[in-house]
């Protein structure tokens, strides 16, 4: 399979969906729609959605219209994260996806709304009434992102994220750190999506523990990144880990040993895809993708 043009098919597709799923401006709110077009729309992988779409479509089931609302709430979801992790008081950065950060574009205030906002729009969109028939999937699916999305996920990451600058590290606290800042939220859409496809309760697992360690190797690449990468090919400022003195993979266990790991970690996603065949090409592919990726 064709990884790249795959992605960029899928992207393209999931670019159209974002583009309509923001309410229409009203009146002297219209800043707030336009911060959060701006940040919503103005690049940006999509790997997320394209996760949810892959799984769904290695179980080949789903309501359509579903999986479009998910698709778009996680990355809404994602871009809220994206903003207010961009905020002065958090990493303070001027460039995200080769655009000014929203705060800088925008203004703090504003930023901080529109992150609300694309927080708050991703519910509405995974909540939209759908046939009886498809109720106790969407809860279930709903239910399973907000988990991954807030204190036991995505927010708990950061959280000690944000606490444990300026600290000594140890593995098992970058690995704490890791696996709810990043992977929660690189599984929830593989969930939601299997979930909405109607997958058995073994197939999920073994689906969740893949995004998980997919999720864990995306963000050890990302620390890998930041040191080593160039900030034009990844859209926003590096080394702003060092200027907060954050906690990284590489910081902790050497450059050479965060690499080996992030391929150790993608080997045995690997391994939880074998059930699946060659239906799982997609995610196979992806999950390559996350080791090579330049940006
Ligand atoms: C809840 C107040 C509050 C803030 C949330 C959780 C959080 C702040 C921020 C986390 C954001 C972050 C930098 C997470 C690391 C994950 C990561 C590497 C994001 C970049 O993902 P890509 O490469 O980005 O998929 P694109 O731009 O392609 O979508």
């Amino acid at each position: 399979m064709d990884i790249q043009a795959y992605l960029s098919d899928k992207k393209r597709e999931i670019d159209g969906w974002l583009s309509e799923c923001i309410p229409e401006p009203e009146g002297l709110s219209r800043r707030l729609f336009d911060a959060m077009r701006y940040s919503l729309l103005g690049g940006g992988k999509r790997l997320r959605p394209i996760l949810l779409l892959s799984t769904a479509e290695l179980l080949s089931n789903g309501d359509g219209r579903l999986i479009r609302d998910f698709a778009c709430a996680i990355e809404c979801i994602h871009t809220y994260s994206l903003i207010h992790d961009d905020l002065p008081a958090m990493d303070d950065d001027d460039i995200r996806r080769g655009h000014p950060t929203c705060h800088k574009k925008f203004s703090e205030d504003i930023a901080i709304l529109a992150g609300d906002a694309l927080l708050t729009l991703a519910f509405e969109l995974m909540s939209r009434p759908t046939a009886p028939e498809n109720a106790a999937p969407q809860m279930r699916a709903l239910h399973e992102v907000a988990v991954r999305a807030g204190c036991l996920g995505m927010v708990g990451g950061q959280t000690a994220d944000v606490l444990s600058e300026n600290c000594d590290s140890s593995e098992e606290v970058v690995r704490f750190i890791h696996s709810r800042k990043t992977a929660a939220l690189i599984s929830a859409p593989i969930v939601a999506g299997a979930v909405l496809a109607g997958a058995s309760n073994s197939d999920l697992e073994t689906l969740s523990i893949f995004g998980q360690r997919i999720g864990l190797a995306f963000q050890i690449i990302d620390d890998l990144l930041e040191i080593e990468g160039d900030a034009r090919t990844l859209g926003k400022s590096v080394g702003s880990d060092t200027k907060n003195n954050k906690v990284t993979y590489p910081g902790v266990v050497g450059r050479g040993r965060a690499r080996l790991d992030a391929q150790k970690s993608v080997e045995e996603a690997l391994g939880y895809l074998a059930p699946f065949g060659q239906r799982a090409d997609a995610l196979h592919g992806i999950a390559k993708f996350f080791i090579d990726r330049v940006n």
